[in-house]
């Protein structure tokens, strides 16, 4: 298994590549999308943490597309090995390349193309994986709190949002914001959600197929059946399975969020992970502690939280996954940089188990 480290748009510099080789990474998971443009978290050390955002988004799409071109993607990937690190994957595709994809609108098929599009490029610059999340409402319903160890500030959820998702908003970010006062969003069903999904992988999985390329889903964070009036897609463990056996395929895997999993209730994580992992279903991890689960959970340190994060690295090895784990979340820390200290100590913790005989 391998470490890797996960990076917002605004920190590819060779800065950030650096203390990533020093937390130990040999491998980066990128972020393209600008998730706080515009919005509440854009500005200081705000912008490091995970954009958490409330009813009115996190920012504005659309920010980073000219760094999806081919051209940009070589460059990134150069300046990355440059300094010791071999970019596994993309994660997101940006809200204003495809929301009328996860909102069975007018302009879907042209934005199919370019998804297709974005996969071919991020495939001929050598980068073997994307990571996506294929949800109307996104990221929703969490709140930051003081709900890890010595206080320090973290994520978690006591209640779903019920407030509708505005026109002109769509996984919890602005691709329109002119439409802001003009209505909502018209709910889906749950089945509605999973034929856009399907009609989006017909067009798009063979297209990742001859690149080379692995889409790898992200589940639904938080995991309940609905937030904001829409339906959720994976939200519980067993829909990874019907996931995977909708198209069974070397590019249609897992983007394996252990800390979303284990927000899932009433299922063993243990066994959760040694399934997937035993059908070489995982693309690559987030490697992260939660305790309780939805709609009452918290994200905790590495250490701290209620999954045995060794346990873990024993299945996965049994199982013989030989794939990227990247921290995902971790609380924020008491000093001049919370976002890089919490994850400086969390990949600290990874390396030393993955150097373990376990
Ligand atoms: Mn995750």
């Amino acid at each position: 298994m391998k470490l890797g480290f996960g990076f917002y748009s605004h920190m590819l510099t060779p800065r950030d590549y650096r203390f990533a080789v020093q937390s130990g990474a040999t491998h980066a998971v990128v972020h393209l999308v600008d998730y706080t443009y515009g919005g509440p978290q854009e500005a200081g050390n705000e912008k490091d943490n995970q954009p958490i955002g409330g009813g009115d988004g996190w920012g504005v799409a659309g920010r980073n597309l000219h760094l999806w071109d081919e051209e940009a993607l070589r460059q990134m990937v150069s300046e990355m090995a440059e300094q010791g690190l071999t970019v596994q994957a993309i994660e997101n595709f940006d809200p204003a390349d495809w929301y009328d994809v996860l909102l069975g609108g007018p302009k879907r098929d042209e934005q199919i193309e370019t998804i297709q599009r974005r996969i071919r490029a991020v495939g001929r610059a050598g980068i073997p994986a994307i990571g996506y999340n294929f949800s109307i409402t996104g990221v929703s319903s969490r709140v930051s709190r003081p709900f890890a160890r010595g206080n320090a500030e973290s994520v978690g959820m006591t209640q779903a949002d019920e407030r509708p998702v505005p026109k002109g908003m769509v996984w919890n970010m602005w691709y329109d914001q002119s439409l802001a006062d003009t209505g909502f969003q018209p709910s889906a069903s749950e089945e509605e959600l999973w034929s856009r999904w399907e009609y989006f992988m017909d067009a798009v999985l063979p297209v990742a197929e001859k690149e080379g390329v692995t889409l790898a889903a992200h589940p639904d964070d938080p995991p309940i059946p609905t937030a904001r009036q829409q339906p959720k897609f994976v939200w519980k463990p067993e829909q990874y399975q019907r996931l995977l056996d909708y198209a069974s395929s070397p590019a249609n895997k897992l983007e394996f969020c252990l800390g979303t999993l284990a927000e899932m209730p009433g299922h063993d994580i243990y066994q959760t992970v040694a399934n997937y992992a035993k059908q070489k279903a995982i693309s690559y991890v987030h490697f992260r502690n939660i305790s309780g689960t939805a709609p009452n959970y918290q994200e905790k340190f590495i250490d701290e939280g209620s999954v045995d994060m060794r346990h873990i690295i024993a299945i996965l090895k049994e199982s013989e996954f030989d794939g990227v784990l990247i921290p995902d979340h971790t609380p924020l820390m008491s000093c001049e940089a919370p976002w890089h200290a919490g994850m400086a100590f969390a990949m600290g913790y990874m390396q030393a188990l993955l150097q373990e005989d376990i």
